[in-house]
């Protein structure tokens, strides 16, 4: 957003930016094994491509890396404050401008664009005694390097994308490993490989070569949500299967083989990526444990059957606090309407991107514009333009203060339900954070990257009021 703000003449921006570096999501979750499960050059900004990834996928150093380079790169550090908390915001409507209050200090600003991720709070899990562990205890997005496990006996709480990388990357130094599993995922295959310099090199030189990897990595993800991926289809059976597959060639064991085997629809959670994380747990120092957890005491894990499990150190990852993100900062639109007030009934925005009542104010990967199946940088640019073309329609009209009409955002939630109705989140036999406490998916959008596209490519000023 800043990088095209700037180059759009947008010259009075700030950036602020409560950790101490850029990077977002790839600055704070550093656990061992963490990676992106998008293809590395389709995980890249499309106007600043990087042609000597190292790997298919790449980790998360390398992800981090390169967010810090595009700094450089594109010499933002003029326009960035971090270290710096926003803690509130309201909107002032005689002087049509946002107040904004940091840890730092005020701000004003004519128009505020939130690009606070939903994956930021941890979500800790309700269970008795969690805090009288005597031993350390940290989340994954708060990996305490300054623990060695060498030798130690380490849990994990929870199966989802972060245990799973985590699992194979630390079962062989530590003494033994449990695992607690409450819902089996579904795990496909990774192929993941190392991209070598000779491709590196064809890459560099040859940009259509790497565009063309990069529209390859595209189209399959896309056919696949084309072809009837969000709801209950041949195509899904035929996922399970590969998934059931892929669980048989590595776990030979039929007893670990049917914990591991999910009792839900595949696409309904995140379809995890994988080839390292069923063998980790054929080996002899790990123990997948899928027991109910009692409750947590000074010196390990108890489950509801009475057994115990003494550990030295204890991993949760047990995922994010999503609603909590932007409903956590007090943001009041106009005539003193709260944001998490507002969301109340359902949370849900004007093209994921804009709320009626809350004028000059954007949202980046904002309600059902989250991806499971593709690259949500695609998401986030198909963003940038569209609330671009809304600054520069205010220029160009010298108008005040934009926002879209109640109308027109209801129209969108219709639509948005439409598409919802009858999919796999609805369908799929699961809960996870994807859904809010109805169930209802307030997180992904439910249709192509291509169609989201299509609808952000130009807005509609019939849908906004302009003042
Ligand atoms: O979190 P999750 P995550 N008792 O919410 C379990 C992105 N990401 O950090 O399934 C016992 O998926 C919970 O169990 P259940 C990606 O978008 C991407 O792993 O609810 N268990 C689940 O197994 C992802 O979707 C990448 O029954 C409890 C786990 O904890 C998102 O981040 C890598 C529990 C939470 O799974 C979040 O992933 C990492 C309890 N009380 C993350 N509470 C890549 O790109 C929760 N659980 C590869």
């Amino acid at each position: 957003m800043a990088i095209r703000a700037r180059q759009a003449g947008l010259a009075n921006l700030l950036v602020v930016e409560k950790a101490g570096a850029v990077g977002g999501t790839w600055h704070e979750n550093t656990y061992p094994g963490a990676a992106c499960d998008i293809p590395a050059h389709l995980y890249s900004l499309s106007f600043a491509p990087k042609p000597d990834w190292t790997r298919i996928y790449a980790g998360q150093p390398e992800i981090a890396a390169y967010l810090g380079e595009l700094v450089e790169r594109f010499a933002l550090d003029r326009c960035l404050s971090l270290a710096t908390a926003v803690t509130g915001a309201v909107w002032d409507g005689t002087r049509s401008l946002w107040r904004v209050e940091t840890d730092r200090g005020p701000l004003e600003a004519r128009v505020v664009v939130s690009g606070m991720g939903a994956l930021h709070h941890p979500a800790l899990p309700a269970i008795p005694g969690l805090h009288s562990f005597l031993g350390p205890l940290f989340h994954t997005s708060s990996w305490d390097h300054g623990v060695a496990l060498t030798g130690k006996r380490v849990g994990i709480i929870g199966t989802g994308a972060s245990a799973i990388q985590v699992v194979p990357a630390i079962a062989p130094e530590v003494g033994q490993l449990t695992l607690f599993q409450r819902t089996a995922p579904w795990v496909m295959p990774r192929h993941d490989r190392p991209i070598g310099p000779r491709l590196q090199a064809l890459f560099r030189r040859l940009p259509p070569a790497r565009r063309l990897l990069r529209a390859v990595q595209f189209w399959a993800r896309e056919a696949r949500a084309a072809l009837g991926f969000t709801r209950v289809s041949g195509l899904t059976r035929l996922a399970e299967a590969a998934s059931r597959h892929h669980l048989r060639k590595q776990v030979a064991d039929p007893a670990l083989r049917a914990k591991l085997t999910p009792a839900y629809r595949l696409g309904c959670k995140r379809v995890l990526l994988s080839d390292d994380y069923y063998p980790a747990l054929t080996r002899p120092n790990v123990t997948l444990e899928t027991e109910a957890i009692r409750s947590v005491t000074p010196d390990g894990v108890t489950m509801a059957d009475g057994r115990h499990h003494p550990l030295d150190v204890l991993v949760l990852a047990t995922g994010f606090d999503v609603t909590a993100s932007l409903a956590r900062v007090p943001v009041v639109g106009r005539d003193g309407l709260i944001l998490a007030r507002a969301w109340g009934e359902r949370v849900t925005a004007h093209r994921g991107v804009a709320l009626a009542g809350f004028p000059n104010f954007f949202m980046l990967l904002g309600p059902n514009t989250g991806l499971g199946h593709n690259s949500v940088v695609l998401m986030v640019e198909a963003q940038v333009s569209y609330v671009l073309a809304c600054l520069a329609e205010m220029k160009a009209r010298t108008l005040a203060a934009i926002e879209p009409t109640p109308e027109a955002q209801a129209r969108d939630l219709a639509a948005l339900e439409a598409r919802l109705s009858g999919s796999i989140w609805q369908q799929g036999g699961c809960a996870s954070w994807y859904q809010d406490g109805e169930g209802r998916n307030v997180a992904l959008w439910p249709g192509t990257v291509v169609a989201y596209q299509r609808a952000m490519r130009v807005p509609d000023w019939d849908e906004f009021v302009l003042t």
